[in-house]
């Protein structure tokens, strides 16, 4: 069946784009670290008639008639989302990671209130309160780093000081280029002392929360958990929010959602996330997790060997930031581009400590999530570091280009992009 037969026939120009993602995304291995590639089943929700209805409210208390079926399908989500995180509560509507985090911020704080997150270049996120970013204009932001950026050790004691000082509302643990675990009982224990908030936004480790293979902030205590359901968690691009057990928070962040800062659900996408939960609630979801840091361990023993330096040095979780610059002499902009070429795809990323820019940068940023979807395991993922390696000191060598091109070409060949998990 064609999937896309409709749109074949009515709009050639968006058809044909489709296409092209489509065979993009087969033909390159993806390691991009948050990204990743969903079941039929995960689009097929998200493609569904659920994107005629509107449904502003929550399950059993909407503004519209017709809520039979929102309800059912929003109820399931939640109860899923819930099991997965050992969660109290779950507001599934945000529309992505940063609509959840903002919704967040509205609902622990008032204006002008104090927020400690880590900072960007230490691998922070920019909704963490980048100053470019309007909710930076509302809230204070205030920063904690890495001590030692060799070995990613958060410094601990500056984070207190800064909490004792600034006195913040929230103390939020989570980022987006940070290949350790976090002491969250080291973060809990600092914000009882200053009286905040701790949230953990696990964006980018959620599945491997939920598969069990990294540790989850609620068992050590956090208040709320934000996070996308994509990513690891292998479900639709959206957002979502879990609050441990504190009813009054729960309350308040469902009332900053909505009516606070969105309007209508996008039910589709609700449907897509019960729908992901739903698989990852099943046992092979664990191992897919397991299997995500096993091939994330492989390929920093192949950049070790080569002396590429580490940031963190090296991985707890899915994700690399290699210093490609200092280690090798080419750019985090150019190993972009060469990596491409051969159908590698991974983002260039700005290092602690960056002498460069950001659009041209000193490191790369990789990881496993989409590669081990695709079931790929350590051996491919030795072989991918070690064809990275080549790539990377054969910028202009156009032959050797080609043969890393034909062995990228025949690991896709040998694993296809999966339909279905479970
Ligand atoms: N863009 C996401 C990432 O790549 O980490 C975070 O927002």
């Amino acid at each position: 069946m064609n999937e896309y037969k409709y749109i074949k026939d009515q709009d050639t120009e968006v058809y044909k784009a489709l296409i092209g993602e489509e065979e993009r995304e087969k033909r390159g291995v993806e390691l991009i670290p948050s990204e990743n590639y969903v079941s039929r089943a995960v689009r097929e929700a998200n493609g569904s008639v659920l994107t005629n209805k509107y449904a502003e409210g929550y399950p059993g208390r909407r503004y519209y008639g017709g809520q039979e079926f929102t309800d059912q399908i929003e109820t399931l989500a939640i109860e899923r989302a819930k099991k997965l995180f050992k969660a109290g509560y779950a507001n599934v509507q945000p529309l992505g990671g940063a609509a959840a985090n903002v919704a967040m911020y509205f609902a622990l704080m008032e204006s002008g209130d104090t927020v400690l997150g880590m900072d960007l270049s230490h691998g922070g996120h920019l909704t963490h309160g980048h100053p470019t970013t309007s909710i930076n204009k509302v809230f204070n932001f205030v920063r904690y780093k890495m001590k030692d950026v060799d070995t990613g050790e958060i410094d601990y004691e500056e984070l207190r000081e800064v909490a004792l000082r600034e006195k913040p509302k929230v103390i939020l643990a989570g980022f987006s280029a940070y290949s350790r675990e976090l002491d969250y009982t080291k973060f809990v224990a600092i914000a009882k002392e200053v009286g905040a908030y701790t949230v953990a936004d696990m964006a980018h480790i959620a599945g491997l929360i939920a598969g069990g293979a990294v540790k989850n902030p609620f068992d050590y205590g956090f208040d709320v958990i934000t996070t996308t359901t994509h990513k690891t968690l292998r479900g639709p691009r959206g957002g979502m929010i879990l609050v441990r057990e504190d009813a009054d928070i729960a309350k308040r962040i469902n009332k900053t959602v909505f009516p606070g800062i969105q309007g209508g659900p996008h039910m589709n996408n609700i449907a897509a996330k019960a729908v992901a939960f739903g698989e990852a609630l099943q046992p092979s979801f664990k191992l897919y997790a397991a299997q995500i840091l096993k091939n994330a361990k492989a390929m920093e023993v192949v950049f070790k060997a080569h002396n590429v330096r580490l940031l963190c040095g090296g991985t707890d979780n899915h994700l690399l930031l290699a210093d490609v610059y200092g280690s090798l002499g080419i750019t985090g902009q150019e190993a972009e581009t060469v990596l491409d070429e051969v159908g590698i795809t991974l983002n260039k990323n700005m290092i602690a400590g960056e002498t460069r820019t950001a659009l041209d940068p000193s490191g790369i940023r990789f990881g496993t999530p989409a590669m081990t979807t695709r079931g790929m395991k350590e051996a491919e993922a030795t072989k991918l570091a070690e064809l990275m390696i080549r790539t990377l000191k054969a910028k202009d060598d156009e032959t050797e280009k080609k043969i890393i091109q034909q062995e990228v070409q025949a690991l896709c060949e040998a694993f296809p992009v999966p339909d279905k998990f479970n």
